[in-house]
């Protein structure tokens, strides 16, 4: 396969670019190699700047739930484009998206348009704190909101203490109020209410996790968390910026039919474009400026090329009310092949897939939470994702994501990828 161009340009990168790109993932540490430079998506497919064709499994990391360039998005993008990209004012575009968003998610009673996920959860975690005038706020291990430094978080030693800063630059005190617990592990959860629940302002969690690879929630662990935020007057906050639009019209609450106190949405509902979400019960979002007294603002909030981009999705949706079926079909086809070609080769690999999200963890045993997810190997992981490549499958480049299948992909699409996947396991065991 050849990859000069892309070498050539991330030489390049390097130069002006911290890592040579603008998010570490894409760098490809985890998998060692070039990463691919792209020039062109369109359908399921992407290709590079050596020409090489790609059946795209990353989907940008969620926003494409129809894969790339659906005409329908374009022309939204070109009519708006007409009158202009941005105000700094309010619009009609961006009412319409607010209201088919609260329509969507019932939980949201009122949303407030940002440009990041990452925004989107600060916010909102602010927001907890404002509301309940408490300063604790609780994680899980191994999932992801963005990088606010209050949410760039590990256990403390002693959970019930203290959370210790997961990355440099973010000063102990910024995360001393932040306690992360074990994913699916309920009675951690009931332990560190029954000690502080009175101090607790919110619980964040990804209620279907995508940020360790693709991990569930196991029965009963999101009911739980909903019964203790409920009995000690904590926010339920569900980041859906990957689940959101994704797993249902209504998100993983819709689908575990337990309902949060506010919600953190993104990818989809840009359609492409930089556009995220934090909404929720009314009284809570009375509290945001300049109804309240929680701050938060956005030079380019409700951006209506971004806007335009989303409410395109968004209708794309309701005019096709069977896409999640088709979706989950298509997550099923490839868990299936997956597993049938993991059981063939013998190789020690579990398939792990919700809906159209999904992950291969080279592990024996089930994923329920980080430490088991990072029990994986993750050089055969390495080695199976460079013989995906070269088969043609552009599969995420690191063991701890999801990938993320689109509607514009085929029986034909899923054939490939599987085929890719047993030949690139065989060849682990030669
Ligand atoms: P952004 O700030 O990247 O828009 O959103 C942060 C975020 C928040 N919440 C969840 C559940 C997320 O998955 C994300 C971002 N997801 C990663 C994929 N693991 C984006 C890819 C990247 O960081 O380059």
């Amino acid at each position: 396969m050849k990859t000069e161009r892309s070498q050539a340009l991330f030489e390049q990168a390097q130069e002006w670019i911290p890592g040579g790109v603008n998010s570490p993932v894409r760098a490809f540490r985890a998998v060692q190699g070039t990463p691919r430079f792209i020039a062109h998506g369109e359908g399921a497919y992407l290709q590079d700047v050596d020409g090489n064709r790609y059946l795209d499994c990353v989907g940008s990391w969620g926003p494409l739930l129809f894969g790339h360039n659906p005409p329908a998005i374009r022309q939204a993008l070109m009519a708006q484009l007409e009158h202009g990209t941005t105000f700094g004012a309010p619009t009609e575009l961006e009412v319409q998206l607010a209201r088919a968003i609260c329509r969507a998610v019932p939980s949201c009673e009122q949303v407030r348009l940002v440009s990041s996920g990452t925004e989107a959860a600060m916010s909102a975690v602010r927001l907890a704190r404002g509301y309940t005038g408490r300063a604790k706020v609780v994680k899980f291990e191994g999932c992801y909101h963005g990088h606010a430094d209050c949410l760039l978080a590990r256990a403390g030693s002693g959970v019930a203490t203290f959370g210790l800063p997961d990355s440099a630059g973010v000063p102990p005190n910024l995360t001393a109020d932040t306690l992360t617990l074990r994913y699916n592990d309920p009675q951690s959860l009931q332990r560190l209410f029954s000690q502080m629940g009175e101090e607790i302002a919110c619980v964040i969690v990804e209620p279907v996790a995508g940020n360790m690879g693709c991990v569930p929630p196991l029965p009963g662990f999101l009911e739980q968390m909903r019964s203790l935020t409920q009995k000690y007057g904590a926010v339920l906050i569900f980041d859906e910026v990957m689940t959101g639009f994704r797993l249902a019209l209504g998100g993983a609450q819709e689908l575990y039919g337990v309902t949060p106190d506010l919600t953190i949405l993104g990818k989809v509902i840009g359609g492409g474009l930089p556009l995220a979400a934090y909404g929720g019960r009314r009284d809570i979002m009375a509290y945001v400026a300049p109804l309240g007294p929680v701050y938060q603002a956005g030079t380019l909030s409700g951006n209506p090329m971004a806007v335009a981009a989303g409410l395109a999705a968004l209708r794309l949706i309701e005019e096709d009310p069977s896409i999640y079926a088709r979706l989950k079909a298509r997550g099923e086809q490839a868990a299936r092949g997956l597993r049938e070609a993991v059981l063939d080769t013998g190789v020690p690999a579990t398939v792990q897939q919700i809906g159209s999200m999904l992950t291969l963890f080279f592990t024996d045993r089930p994923v329920t939470d980080y430490a088991s997810a990072k029990s994986c190997d993750t050089n055969r992981f390495a080695r199976w994702f460079h013989g995906m490549l070269a088969r043609g499958v552009y599969w995420a480049p690191s063991q701890f994501e999801s990938v993320f299948l689109s509607s514009a992909m085929t029986d034909a699409d899923i054939y490939l990828l599987v085929q890719a996947a047993r030949a690139s396991l065989k060849e682990l065991e030669s």
